[in-house]
């Protein structure tokens, strides 16, 4: 143990980036030949390695500081999830800079499949965890030091009795993201950090996020393709048609646009990452739909129920679109990328204010971004998901039943993930103001009601009825009551996701 343990260290030193500098240097083994990440064609491509580069010469980031995760949103094939407890905070750090730090891995790393390592590591620490470290600065977010906990009652509308207990505790200090094309990578992985933390750190919770099989493959498990609509990034990624264009400060510390001006110098290109364990029951969801099917002449009864999904999710399935398909789903628009986020809810001669035939306001996509339906149009209220599903397929006994196993090792849902560089401008705002909030977008003649899919309005109780109106093209005042909760949340927890120099220059203990 010990003699392993020291070479460790030694082919670490070995291994040790250099920071400060744009150029693409990758000094991990070079094993790969598939990507570890998936890429369904209706989701955005990442830009090359060379392209990334110039972009973000041209704005001086430096994509080999920032951890990988960040920047990429859902294109993740297999993740776990690793959280920690610090019990020996000077060996872990010790470690952290020694063992861990080379094998963090950066944004310009994932860029090229010769870049990428076997299993892509990154780390995040909570206010907690930042405390056990010994760092005392204020980074400038009271959601992250006061811990997703405490957004629960007035702004998350959870029910905390549906948490996870170790999300309301105390003992979160870190998680360790680590992705892969495969389980035996990402275990492999595991262990060799395990190895290097050398008892410094405890397991308290992982969870086990895996790309969907076959066709499904970047859809989420209510069946809808996930991942199309995050925004272009200044400094990173060159818009397609339709993305929002957003500063690099809204996600990362200390870059142009962030709203916060003082920040302690170390936590620049850091950002803060909003976890949430969200279980989707599907059956339930699917039931639903069927029993609330729209009535279009024209539409087979099925084609009615999966009108009425698409409608509640501003999209199909396959992910065109219902702005610009509204009443049959078009799978080749939805695997355009050049098409399929070129729109914002107006239309010529159309009243964007009140006309809900093509997209309902009540629509989750809508709702979390408005797009044109905000005069100006918001620029401060954005995230970048980067989530996965969790959880196996669901079974025929369920589907028979139309209800969710509650065999725990049958769960399912969302590993849901975002980065912003303000948790009360970004997620947090996202669920209370514009998901809960029954009457955004506001001024309408009939209330939107809360998003159908993760809304909530009775602030911390299962099952409240939510009544959305707008999800009926023919009758946009008709109110579709849904009297039971298809997302539900398990809990979560804010993290600080650091760039690798304030890993080493910072987190870690650099030994003489
Ligand atoms: Fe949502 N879903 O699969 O049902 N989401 N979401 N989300 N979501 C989006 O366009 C989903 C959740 C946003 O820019 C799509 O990429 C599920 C939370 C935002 O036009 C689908 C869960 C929050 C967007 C889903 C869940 C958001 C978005 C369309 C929970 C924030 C982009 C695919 C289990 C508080 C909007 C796409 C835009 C899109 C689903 C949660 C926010 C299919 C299942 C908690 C900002």
């Amino acid at each position: 143990m010990r003699l392993t343990f020291s070479l460790s260290l030694f082919a670490a030193a070995a291994l040790q980036p250099a920071f400060g500098s744009t150029n693409v240097v990758s000094l991990k083994p070079r094993t790969r030949t598939n990507s570890l990440l998936i890429s369904p064609a209706a989701l955005p491509a990442l830009p090359s390695a060379q392209q990334a580069a110039s972009a973000s010469a041209d704005v001086g980031l430096n994509l080999t500081d920032i951890q990988g995760d960040i920047l990429i949103g859902m294109k993740k094939n297999k993740e776990l999830f690793f959280f920690f407890t610090i019990v020996n905070s000077t060996l872990f750090r010790s470690q952290l800079g020694s063992g861990i730090l080379p094998l963090i891995t950066p944004t310009s790393q994932l860029l090229a499949v010769d870049t990428q390592p076997t299993t892509a590591v990154n780390v995040a620490f909570s206010q907690r965890g930042l405390n056990a470290l010994g760092i005392t600065d204020d980074l400038g977010d009271s959601s992250f030091a006061n811990g997703q906990i405490d957004n629960v009652a007035t702004i998350l509308g959870d029910e905390t009795s549906n948490w996870e207990p170790v999300f309301a505790g105390s003992g979160i200090h870190g998680v360790f993201l680590l992705a892969s094309d495969t389980i035996d990578n990402v275990n492999a992985t595991l262990s060799q950090v395990q190895n290097l933390l050398n008892g410094s750190i405890t397991e308290v919770y992982s969870l086990q996020g895996q790309a969907r099989p076959g066709d499904e493959q970047g859809h989420e498990h209510f069946g809808f393709m996930d991942g199309i609509s995050n925004p272009a990034i200044t400094g990173f990624s060159t818009p397609l048609p339709g993305q929002q264009v957003l500063d690099l400060g809204l996600f990362l510390l200390g870059e142009s646009g962030d709203p916060v001006v003082s920040r302690p110098a170390w936590t620049k290109d850091g950002s803060f990452m909003a976890f949430r364990q969200l279980q989707q029951r599907v059956p339930e969801f699917n039931k639903f739909l069927v029993d609330n099917a729209l009535s279009n002449p024209n539409l087979t009864a099925d084609q009615n129920a999966e009108l009425l999904g698409a409608r509640m999710m501003g999209r199909w399935k396959s992910g065109a679109p219902v702005d610009l398909t509204p009443i049959v789903d078009d799978p080749v628009l939805a695997a355009d990328p050049q098409r399929n986020n070129d729109f914002n809810y107006t239309h010529s001669g159309f009243d964007i204010d009140t006309d809900q035939t093509h997209c309902p306001f009540s629509a989750h996509l809508r709702k979390t971004n408005p797009r044109a339906g905000l005069t100006p149009e918001d620029t401060a209220n954005h995230i970048i998901r980067a989530g996965i599903p969790y959880g196996p397929e669901v079974t025929d006994a369920e589907s028979a039943a139309n209800v969710s196993s509650t065999d725990p090792t049958l769960e399912r849902g969302l590993a849901f993930v975002t980065y912003q560089s303000d948790i009360a401008n970004g997620f947090a705002f996202l669920q209370q103001f514009w998901a809960n909030n029954a009457n955004f977008p506001g001024a309408k003649a009939t209330p939107p009601g809360v998003d159908p899919i993760i809304g909530t309005d009775g602030l911390g109780q299962a099952d409240v009825s939510r009544n959305p109106s707008g999800l009926d093209p023919n009758d946009s005042t008709k109110i579709i009551t849904i009297d039971q909760d298809f997302v539900v949340s398990r809990g979560g927890e804010y993290f600080f996701s650091p760039s690798l120099s304030a890993i080493q220059n910072t987190l870690a203990l650099n030994v003489a």
